[in-house]
């Protein structure tokens, strides 16, 4: 099923109005429209000439942690100056249109931007971290906020061992909690929408077959096709801060 010039498909939206359960794995596609380059097109700028798949990972910052955080600060900045887009805001009313259901709504996120955070979404998971958050790689802290104090690369006040972003780099285990929510959730629920994801990043890309084998309706949100859009019930062809509002408003229309 396809969204034919984004008006979104009728027995879509009777679908949702008797969903008990909605889960939303997004990726960096839903912050694209907010200016955030998403991941694999992040050929902009300064980071033309390097792979992001090459920096995010632990061996790029033991050898060079200087170059991993330039990047990363480079980001924060980029990220501090975006602000939530009109895709961010309608999964807030979405969770709010479904709060009569006790935990009708989980919102799984690859992102670490926090732009879901900043647009008032309540559940969230994190499956890969935050940009703005820090953590010692002795372990021996982590910081709600960036480095306080200006050396370069940042060190840990406790044991001064190097201070470095708290995101799940390439060839890392994401936060065990996390993973095993999420997971739940998408065992648990009617509805999974893949929203703004390539679908290529493990484990997460594997979070609506579980959905899928849980008898979840599948719905995938993305301009171009991807490796789940055969899998997915509704394949809706478009950015994601047109349809999500048009889905709100179709909802709320025949309610
Ligand atoms: C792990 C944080 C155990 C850092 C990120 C099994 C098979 C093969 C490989 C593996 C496997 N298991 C593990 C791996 C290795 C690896 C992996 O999956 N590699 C892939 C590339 C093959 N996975 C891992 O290493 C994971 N760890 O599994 O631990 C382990 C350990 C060792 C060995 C084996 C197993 C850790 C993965 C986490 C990496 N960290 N981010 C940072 O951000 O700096 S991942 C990174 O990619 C971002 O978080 C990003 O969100 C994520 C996924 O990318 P997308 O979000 O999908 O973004 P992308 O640019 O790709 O796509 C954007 C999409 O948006 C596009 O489709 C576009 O069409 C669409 N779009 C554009 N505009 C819009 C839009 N959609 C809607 N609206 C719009 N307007
Ligand atoms: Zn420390």
């Amino acid at each position: 099923m396809t969204a034919d010039g984004f008006h979104i498909p009728t027995n879509l939206i009777d679908h949702l109005h008797s969903s008990e359960k909605i889960v939303v794995l997004t990726g960096a596609g839903i912050s694209a429209e907010s200016g955030v380059p998403t991941f694999r097109e992040a050929k902009t700028g300064l980071w033309s000439q390097y792979d992001p798949q090459e920096l995010a990972t632990p061996e790029a910052f033991n050898s060079n942690p200087e170059l991993v955080w330039k990047w990363y600060t480079w980001r924060q900045r980029l990220i501090a100056t975006a602000y939530p887009n009109a895709g961010h805001k309608a999964l807030v009313s979405l969770e709010e249109y479904q709060a009569n259901q006790a935990a009708g709504f989980v919102l799984i996120t690859q992102n670490v931007d926090g732009l879901h955070q900043r647009a008032g979404s309540r559940n969230i998971i994190e499956l890969h971290g935050n940009i703005f958050r820090t953590r010692c790689i002795n372990q021996c802290r982590r910081d709600e906020q960036g480095p306080g104090q200006n050396t370069f690369p940042p060190r840990c006040p406790n044991c001064n061992g190097l201070l470095r972003p708290d995101v799940v780099w390439f060839g890392e285990n994401l936060p065990r909690e996390a993973l095993l929510q999420a997971s739940l959730a998408s065992q648990t629920c009617d509805t999974f929408f893949s929203i703004g994801t390539s679908s290529t990043v493990e484990p997460a890309k594997s979070l609506p077959y579980g959905a899928k084998q849980s008898g979840a309706v599948i719905i995938e949100i993305n301009p171009n096709p991807t490796s789940l859009s055969h899998s997915a019930d509704f394949s809706l062809n478009g950015p994601a801060g047109i349809i999500l509002p048009e889905i709100i408003s179709s909802i709320r229309r025949e309610s």
